[in-house]
């Protein structure tokens, strides 16, 4: 029998501009969602928009528009974004929603009902734009929000009270008897302290303003904000009336949440569904909060980044990729195009877009695109075999505990052992010494791994893994153990799926000359210290692997000189000799004689480390050899 997964986002502020911040979560929540309907759970995916409260009321009276209008109006910014960002939900609820409302007062009444809501009178410190109530403490001697530091203002009125003082013993209970019910475990700690500290009992109906939901027979009362939004999670299944779908997926499997509304969700949302006799969600998971460049994101320092825009530009899939990759999920990360430059450059168009042409390009040059029948040993695949299983198992562990970065690390692996492989076995090779049984093993292989790879990154990158099945001629399923299922299939010309992008004015951050200051100073050199180095364009006529070495080429190059030199390169692990024929390279020309391996080398390949440590040599377009490089 299949288990249900039932995942939810936030819901958002309706008036706010999206951006990366939000877009992270809604994307965690994806990936998740994705990975779980790819296993055969039947998953229920929510999101939407959080629509009441003073905010939106006095940001619509400011625009001259009903809250309501506004929402309408607004709400389409977020909608139209997951569609943008291939979001998979199954349904978005609007706080303004009939069934929401419905929801929201059977919960009120009950605890109403029962004696856990009573009337009593409020006096406190009230932030608007955070929609909080503030003690005299917290708002200190500045009179300002803790959270924001913007100016409070005083309200006193009357209000009812949720008796949360009534349940923090149960609340540490539960706390303590399910140790994965807040996660990471750091913050759990945070939040053990905040409730040992003492829970008061929590004001949650306004009479200050009016744009929401009214308390039930007593309509001078509209329900406070929190109450009324983390109701969402149950209002959207059908809670008032115990629908089927509310009795299949609640409670949730886990609330995610950026850790600035951890609190609402661990503390006041579980003493709510405690009085209430319900079950309680069995994970919320709070991840960390995205600067940019250093800096947090808000409109007036004009640096929020929009995702539509990153996406209209670098494409969706590097967007996903890089928002769960860069940052270990749980901890804060700091946003910048060099990075995003970065991670596209290295992990899509180098480590994996060139595995994809490898494997693409050897299928139809050897085998007219049909994945051949494993046949006779290469000799690698008892280490590669139950590496990659390996590896497929540490990632299936990362998408459970929701270490997105954990599972991508490990699908990477992968792609570093193929990449190796097809090194190690040289296809070429056995194509030309007429070894095809052995071929058949070396590309059925490469291929099944790239088969798993495409499953696994289904969830982050759904596009590009469709692209690189159908190519691949198999279809995208939770499939993560080594199989040959891949033998037989007939491929499609594979399609260029990531391309470099360079760091033009465009895309350079805005305060670029300010980092200028953080570049760590090196020592200087003379201008003729710097022509004393001669830089040549030469181009690479023949290439072999150094015997006995994994790491040394042995290539012969023409510089422009007449006779050919011989360089040995220690790239071997980064390029096959096949590769790089006929490619122009830059060449250190004038570099006294050394022997590698016992063979003389006169000269030396320029190449930088990438991130994944391997080497990527600066080649040249269009440049005769013996071009002076300056
Ligand atoms: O809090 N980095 O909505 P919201 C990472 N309506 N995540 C960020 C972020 C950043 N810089 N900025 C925002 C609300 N987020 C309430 C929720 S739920 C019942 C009610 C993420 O629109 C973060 O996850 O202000 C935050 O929790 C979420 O956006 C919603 O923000």
């Amino acid at each position: 029998m299949s288990r249900t997964f039932y995942i939810t986002t936030p819901i958002y502020y309706v008036n706010d501009v999206p951006h990366i911040g939000h877009a992270y979560t809604t994307v965690a929540c994806d990936v998740a969602a994705r990975y779980h309907r790819l296993i055969g759970d039947d998953v229920y995916f929510l999101t939407g928009t959080d629509e009441h409260g003073m905010k939106i009321e006095r940001a619509a009276h400011d625009k001259g528009e009903t809250p309501q209008q506004l929402a309408d109006r607004v709400v389409t910014r977020f909608q139209a974004l997951w569609k943008t960002l291939g979001i998979s939900h199954n349904d978005f609820i609007r706080t303004t929603e009939e069934r929401h409302k419905r929801g929201v007062h059977k919960l009120f009444r009950q605890l109403r009902d029962q004696g856990d809501i009573y009337l009593g009178e409020y006096e406190g410190w009230y932030c608007t734009p955070c929609e909080s109530f503030w003690t005299e403490t917290q708002v200190g001697d500045e009179i300002a929000c803790p959270d924001c530091g913007r100016n409070v203002e005083k309200l006193k009125e009357q209000s009812y009270f949720f008796k949360m003082s009534a349940y923090a013993q149960p609340l540490m209970e539960h706390i303590k008897a399910n140790p994965d019910f807040i996660q990471p475990a750091s913050r759990r700690n945070e939040i053990v302290r905040f409730i040992e500290s003492g829970l008061k009992d929590l004001s949650i109906s306004r009479t200050s303003f009016d744009w929401g939901i009214k308390v039930p027979d007593d309509p001078a009362h509209v329900i406070y904000v929190w109450f009324d939004a983390l109701s969402n999670y149950m209002t959207a299944l059908g809670y008032e009336s115990e629908d089927e779908k509310y009795r299949r997926f609640w409670p949730a499997n886990v609330h995610m949440v950026g850790k600035d509304i951890l609190r609402f969700h661990t503390v006041y949302w579980p003493t709510f569904l405690l009085a209430a006799g319900l079950p309680l969600p069995k994970k919320v998971f709070a991840h960390g909060w995205w600067t940019i460049e250093g800096k947090k994101m808000s409109k007036s320092l004009m640096n929020v980044v929009d995702p539509t825009m990153l996406a209209e530009r670098f494409g969706i899939d590097p967007i996903r990729y890089f928002l769960l990759r860069e940052v270990p999920f749980g901890m804060d990360g700091d946003f910048s195009m060099q990075a995003l430059v970065g991670r596209i450059n290295s992990d899509l168009a180098n480590d994996l877009g060139n595995l994809l042409n490898r494997i693409s390009g050897m299928m139809f040059r050897y085998c007219e695109g049909k994945v051949p029948l494993r046949s006779a040993a290469t000799g690698f695949e008892d280490d590669l075999i139950p590496a990659i299983n390996r590896a497929m198992h540490d990632y299936t562990h990362a998408m459970e505990e929701y270490a997105f970065h954990k599972a991508l690390i490990a699908i990477w692996d992968i792609i570093s052992l193929l990449n190796k492989y097809i090194v190690a076995t040289e296809p070429w090779t056995l194509k030309k010494n007429g070894k095809e049984d052995v071929l058949a093993t070396a590309l059925s292989t490469a291929a099944e791994g790239l088969r798993l790879c495409a499953n696994a990154i289904a969830p982050f990158m759904p596009e590009s893994s469709e692209k690189i099945a159908q190519a691949l001629g198999i279809q995208i399923t939770g499939e993560y153990e080594m199989s040959y299922a891949v033998c037989g299939a007939q491929m499609e010309q594979m399609p260029i799926l990531f391309e470099r992008v360079e760091l033009t004015p465009e895309t350079q951050p805005s305060n670029a000359t300010e980092n200028q200051a953080d570049v760590p100073s090196l020592p200087l050199i003379e201008f003729d210290q710097f022509l004393a180095v001669s830089l040549r364009a030469g181009k690479i006529v023949h290439a072999e692997k150094v015997q006995k070495s994994s790491k040394l080429l042995k290539l012969s190059v023409d510089l422009g000189e007449g006779t050919l030199r011989t360089i040995v390169s220690g790239i071997a692990q980064s390029y096959a000799p096949e590769e790089l024929l006929d490619k122009t390279v830059s060449v250190v020309a004038n570099l006294k004689p050394a022997k590698l391996m016992g063979i003389e080398s006169n000269g030396m390949i320029l190449a930088a480390k990438n991130s994944r440590n391997r080497h990527e040599v600066l080649f040249l377009h269009d440049v005769a050899p013996g071009t002076e490089i300056k």
